[in-house]
C-alpha cells in the first residue's frame, strides 16, 4: 500500500507537558514520524507519496470555522503579547461557568477552544496540523480512486479533536476528515476502528448522531485512564446514531490474551455494519513498553491485529494516532500494515 508523508509535521515541536505532575519533553515528538517512515521504507511497504492541498473546505466540513480560524492565528495572538514560549491553555469553562461567549483574549479562547492541556500551540503549529489533515485527504482520496488500502502517516495525531475542541496531543481530527472526504465521494457507509489505547473522544462526538459513519474503540478504561470522560460501553450513539457506536473499555494490564476476543468482538461489530470503506486510528500506544499507557500488547501482536482487520476484506484506510516508545512505534504500526497486507492478499 501507498504511504502518505510530509516533513512539515517537523514544524509542530511543543517543549514541555505536565505529566504525572511533572514538566517532561513532549512525547509527541518528530522523532516519531520520522520512526515510522524509516520502517515504512525499509520493509518496502509501497511508495512514499506528499499530500496534495484539499483546502480548508474538507476540514471545515467537520470543524467548527471559528475554532480552525483559532487555531490559525493563535501563535500570532500569543506571540503579540510578547510572549516566547509555546502557548498553553490553563482555564477551562467546566461545569456552572459559562459557553454562551467566546473570550477575546487568547488565555480565555485557548481555554475555550481545549479539553486539556496537552495542546501546544508554536510557530509551525498551524502548517503541521493543515498538513496532518492533508496527508489524511490525499489518502482517502487514494482510496476514492481505487486503492483498496492506504496508510496515512498524520502527524500530529487526531481522535481527541471535536469539532469546536483540541486536546490529548491532537488539533485537527484526521480520520474524521478523512472519513467525511469518502461519505462526499461515493461511500454509503464508513467504519471507524480506533485501535489507539486512548478513547477517540473526538471522532466519537463528531458522529454520535449519524447512522452514515459508524464508530468502534478499544482502549484503556476511562474510569482510569485518559480521556476519563468519555469512552463507556453504555455510549451507543443518539438519534440516526443510536446504535452506530461501540465502546470496548479494558482494564489496565491488558495483554493478547484479552485484547484478541475483544478485537475480534468490535470487527464483527464492523462486520455486520457492511462498511463501504473502513478507517483505521492506528495508535500503538497499546505497547507493553508505552511511556504513558498501560496495556501489554508486543510487536508480534499487531501482526495479528492487522491480519484480523485484513479478514475484514474491505477497503482500508489506516490514520496514524499515538504511540510513544519511539524506538518501537515504527516496527508495530508498519506490522499492522503488513499483517493487513498478508491476510487481505488471501
Ligand atoms: N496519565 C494520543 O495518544 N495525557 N493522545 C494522559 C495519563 C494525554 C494521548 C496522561 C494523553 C493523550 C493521540
Ligand atoms: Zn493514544
Amino acid at each position: 500500500m501507498k504511504t502518505i508523508y510530509s516533513d512539515t509535521h517537523r514544524l509542530h515541536h511543543g517543549k514541555v507537558e505536565l505529566i504525572d505532575g511533572e514538566m517532561k519533553p513532549c512525547f509527541e515528538m518528530p522523532k516519531r514520524a520520522d520512526t515510522v517512515l524509516a520502517r515504512v521504507r525499509a520493509v518496502g511497504l509501497g511508495e512514499v507519496l506528499a499530500p496534495r492541498d484539499f483546502g480548508r473546505a474538507p476540514i471545515e466540513a467537520i470543524h467548527e470555522a471559528p475554532f480552525v480560524q483559532f487555531l490559525q492565528d493563535a501563535w500570532s495572538e500569543w506571540t503579540a503579547l510578547g510572549r516566547t514560549h509555546d502557548a498553553l491553555p490553563l482555564v477551562w469553562p467546566v461545569r456552572g461557568l459559562r459557553t454562551d461567549r467566546v473570550p477575546q483574549s487568547i488565555d480565555g479562547k485557548m481555554g475555550y477552544y481545549s479539553m486539556d492541556a496537552g495542546v501546544p500551540i508554536t510557530a509551525g503549529t498551524w502548517t503541521a496540523i493543515y498538513q496532518s489533515a492533508q496527508v489524511a485527504l490525499t489518502a482517502a482520496d487514494r482510496m476514492v480512486q481505487g486503492d483498496k488500502a492506504a496508510f496515512a502517516l498524520c502527524r500530529p495525531p487526531g481522535h481527541h479533536a471535536a469539532a469546536g475542541m483540541m486536546g490529548g496531543y491532537c488539533y485537527l481530527n484526521n480520520a474524521a476528515i478523512a472519513a467525511q472526504y469518502l461519505r462526499d465521494h461515493g461511500a454509503a457507509r464508513i467504519l471507524v476502528l480506533d485501535v489507539d489505547y486512548h478513547h477517540g473522544n473526538g471522532t466519537q462526538s463528531i458522529f454520535y448522531e449519524r447512522g452514515d459513519v459508524s464508530f468502534v474503540s478499544l482502549h484503556g478504561d476511562p474510569l482510569v485512564e485518559y480521556p476519563n470522560f468519555l469512552g463507556y460501553a453504555d455510549e451507543l450513539g443518539e438519534g440516526e446514531g443510536r446504535g452506530h457506536n461501540h465502546n470496548f473499555p479494558l482494564p489496565h494490564g491488558t495483554a493478547w490474551h484479552t485484547y484478541g476476543p475483544a478485537l475480534d468482538a468490535a470487527c464483527r461489530v464492523a462486520e455486520a455494519y457492511r462498511p463501504d470503506a473502513i478507517i483505521v486510528s492506528l495508535g500503538v500506544d497499546t505497547f507493553e513498553e508505552d511511556p504513558i499507557s498501560r496495556f501489554k500488547l508486543r510487536s508480534e501482536d499487531y501482526l495479528r491485529m492487522g491480519e484480523r482487520i485484513g479478514a475484514l476484506g474491505r477497503p482500508t484506510l489506516f490514520v496514524f494516532e499515538g504511540g510513544y516508545a519511539v524506538d518501537a512505534v515504527g516496527v508495530n504500526a508498519v506490522n499492522v500494515l503488513t499483517g493487513y497486507e498478508d491476510a487481505a492478499r488471501g
